[in-house]
């Protein structure tokens, strides 16, 4: 039992949370690594919203709404952290939600699914096919999904699938805390922000945006700028940290 008043109240339940989907098959065990490096990084931007970061989710919120086909991507961490999250922003930007793994395993898609759809997520479901050129098994996807989207979401992204999703000349978002990233350098745009937080700042920009500004978000969207934004915030806080 975690208490309430405990200063890292928000990190150790979400620890708790990962551990115990851990244990259920839904999280796997890499992912209590990745999520650690996530922390590291979280520590260094304050663990809060920065300025660039919440201008990176409203822009997040334009290409989703402006798309043809939005589809979320989702993996084993982020239905453990975010299944309610994931759902709200599905209601609030009509994309469609697709599960897709690094260690992928039949009974991992089956859990998951079962996880989103519980919290009310609608979930895609079909026969994947390898349409994304990878050797590994995310490249693995349905055709009416992210075969067919336009503007894919990807929390907590692999890489070589974000360069490869690219590649096929679709527009990836990814949610990422490690602004040195391979994925946050190769992605459409990058948010650099804890997927709780990120998620909820998306889905309250897609209620709020009008059109014009819409427009204004994609035409002025600068992933080179937002990293350094996000550099800088780190570094300005190293600069200061024991003051
Ligand atoms: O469920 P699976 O099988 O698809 O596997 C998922 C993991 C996460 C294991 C897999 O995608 C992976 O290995 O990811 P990486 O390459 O370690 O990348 C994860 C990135 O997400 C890292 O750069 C972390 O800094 C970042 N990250 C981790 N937790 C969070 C995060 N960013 C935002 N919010 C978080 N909570």
């Amino acid at each position: 039992m975690i208490p309430k008043d405990h200063p890292r109240y928000r990190s150790l339940i979400a620890r708790e949370r990962l551990a115990r989907c851990a244990r259920e098959g839904v999280v796997a065990l890499e992912g209590l690594a990745a999520h650690g490096r996530g922390e590291a990084f979280d520590y260094l931007i304050g663990e809060r919203t920065s300025e660039s970061a919440a201008l990176a989710a409203r822009t997040a919120a334009a290409m989703l709404l402006s798309a043809r086909h939005p589809v979320i991507s989702v993996n084993g961490n982020t239905a453990a952290l975010a299944a309610e999250e994931i759902a709200a922003l599905q209601r609030a930007s009509g994309a469609d939600v697709e599960v897709n793994l690094f260690h992928r395993t039949e009974e991992r898609i089956r859990l998951i699914t079962r996880l989103l759809e519980e919290h009310g997520v609608r979930v895609l479901s079909g026969t994947a096919e390898r349409l994304v050129p990878l050797a590994h098994d995310r490249g693995l996807c349905l055709r009416e999904g992210i075969g067919d989207a336009d503007v894919v979401l990807v929390p907590l992204e692999d890489g070589d699938r974000c360069a490869a999703l690219r590649a096929m000349g679709k527009a990836v978002v990814t949610i990422d805390l490690n602004p040195l990233s391979r994925t946050a350098r190769t992605a459409t745009l990058t948010i650099v922000d804890e997927l709780t937080r990120a998620l909820p700042a998306i889905t309250a920009a897609c209620a709020s945006l009008d059109p014009d500004e819409r427009e204004r978000l994609v035409a002025s969207l600068d992933n080179t700028y937002l990293l350094r934004a996000a550099i800088d915030t780190m570094r300005e806080r190293l600069a200061h940290a024991l003051e």
